[in-house]
């Protein structure tokens, strides 16, 4: 990582200007603060003018978000690889009884959690493998337990399809939509307070059959997520692309995110007084469009459920998996997907470039690009392996933030919600 400290030129007026003609339209509605449509998110996949959609990205990202980049401090858990499901993209999960099966027991759970606690850490990610014996309690007791030895963690677990597999498992089943919404509550009551982004993959029929064909769909992912949003969850949203899937389909995947965002937040932006066209809620106009608050945080006036904070776009790592003989996405599409995502998910306050999946160095330069949000510690990691890591893929604060300031911004520790973190040591508080 070089010690040089970048300095990038993001002006309206330093833009490059376009060589393809496609892009003068969408250079005037991104500077007016419009929404893209699905075409337009296609030419900024297909145009020669990467530096243009980067600079875009780069506008778009600092109206939101200034000169500051965050980070958290973290421990990632994944508590157990024996999964129900093969997805074939996947090279975490194995059956019970094959070589590296793992689950841990509550009595771990809690060790990591006391550990994470001791660290100063805020948060702790918890997903796993669709476990085909644990029982529901064995969640519950775990989201409990965590809540008790370490009552400041805030717990983000559970991706859609671990919580369509315990709302099975709960005999929660009833009703589709509403045994959700159960099985949430019970879950919230037990102590979790968000949902990563995680299984999302990519939200179209075609490749759902070809590479996770047992996993939920999209309808149920994305009801998932609207019931933790109905009683009061925050979320994310992550898009697994660089495979089977097409352009196209990813920016399918992108509109169905912005349609439910815009249905959670319409509220919210009446309350405001945000301007909605046709029900649109678009936060990433001109400073003069927004001058009060544009950032929707919990509480806030007219937001009574939550929404999604971020979205996470996760470039597909082909080793090990059954899709080993696919190259994976190069590191220009990598950037570019960052930034067509910060440019199109116009009601999406975050964009995050996971270090543990882009790199710390590429994650630098995502920043310059779109991202505003590179996670934090990490930890522990064992769904990915990055050239031949470990599962103890950590790295410091330190290193966090002199990443950050090298690529030109300021970092700011969050917690999981995005409220300030004030540190002392492993000692904290949010600004709120
Ligand atoms: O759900 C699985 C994906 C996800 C591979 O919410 C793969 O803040 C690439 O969701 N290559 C887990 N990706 C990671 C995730 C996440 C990460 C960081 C932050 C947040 C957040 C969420 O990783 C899985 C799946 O979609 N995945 N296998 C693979 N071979």
């Amino acid at each position: 990582m070089s010690m040089l400290h970048f300095e990038p030129a993001t002006s309206q007026e330093a833009l490059p200007s376009p060589s393809d003609p496609r892009m003068v339209g969408i250079v005037e509605r991104v500077l007016a603060g419009e929404r893209l449509s699905a075409e337009d998110g296609l030419v900024l996949y297909e145009t020669p003018d990467l530096h243009l959609v980067c600079g875009l990205a780069d506008i778009v990202r600092r109206r939101l978000h200034g000169d500051v980049a965050w980070y958290n401090v973290n421990r990632h858990i994944n508590y157990s690889n024996i999964c129900a499901l093969s997805c074939s993209f996947c090279a975490f999960h194995r059956k019970k009884g094959q070589d590296g099966a793992y689950e841990y027991s509550l009595e771990q759970v809690k060790e990591e959690a006391l550990k994470a606690d001791a660290a100063g850490a805020t948060e702790l990610h918890i997903v796993g493998g669709l476990h085909p014996k644990l029982p529901f309690e064995y969640y519950t007791n775990m989201l409990s337990t965590i809540r008790e030895c370490a009552p400041r963690l805030h717990i983000k677990a559970f991706t859609a399809v671990e919580i369509v597999h315990l709302q099975r498992i709960s005999r929660r089943a009833r009703m589709k939509y509403e045994g959700i919404v159960e099985v949430l509550r019970d879950l919230k009551e037990a102590g979790l307070q968000s949902l990563p982004g995680g299984g999302a993959e990519v939200f179209d029929d075609r490749v759902h059959d070809e590479v996770f064909k047992t996993k939920i769909k999209s309808d149920q992912w994305l009801d998932v997520h609207r019931a933790a949003h109905e009683i009061g969850l925050n979320s994310n949203a992550t898009m697994l692309y660089g495979h089977v899937e097409k352009r196209p389909e990813r920016i399918h995947h992108m509109e169905l995110l912005r349609g439910q965002q815009d249905r959670t937040l319409k509220e919210w932006a009446a309350a405001q007084d945000i301007g909605t066209v046709n029900g649109e809620v678009v936060l990433t106009g001109p400073e003069e469009m927004y001058p009060a608050k544009r950032m929707p945080m919990p509480g806030q006036k007219g937001l009574s459920t939550g929404y999604f904070q971020t979205i996470i776009p996760l470039p597909f790592f082909p080793n090990e998996s059954e899709l080993e003989y696919l190259p994976g996405p190069t590191g220009l599409e990598n950037l570019r997907t960052i930034a067509v995502s910060r440019l199109m998910l116009d009601n999406i306050p975050h964009v995050k470039a996971f270090w543990i999946m882009q790199t710390l160095d590429m994650a630098q330069l995502m920043l310059q690009n779109g991202a505003d949000d590179i996670d934090g510690t990490v930890v522990w990691y064992d769904i990915t392996h990055v050239e031949g890591a470990s599962t103890h893929q950590e790295t410091t604060v330190t290193d966090l933030q002199r990443s950050i300031r090298e690529a030109g911004f300021e970092p700011r520790e969050r917690d999981t919600l995005y409220r300030v973190v004030k540190r002392n040591g492993s000692d904290w508080s949010t600004s709120e």
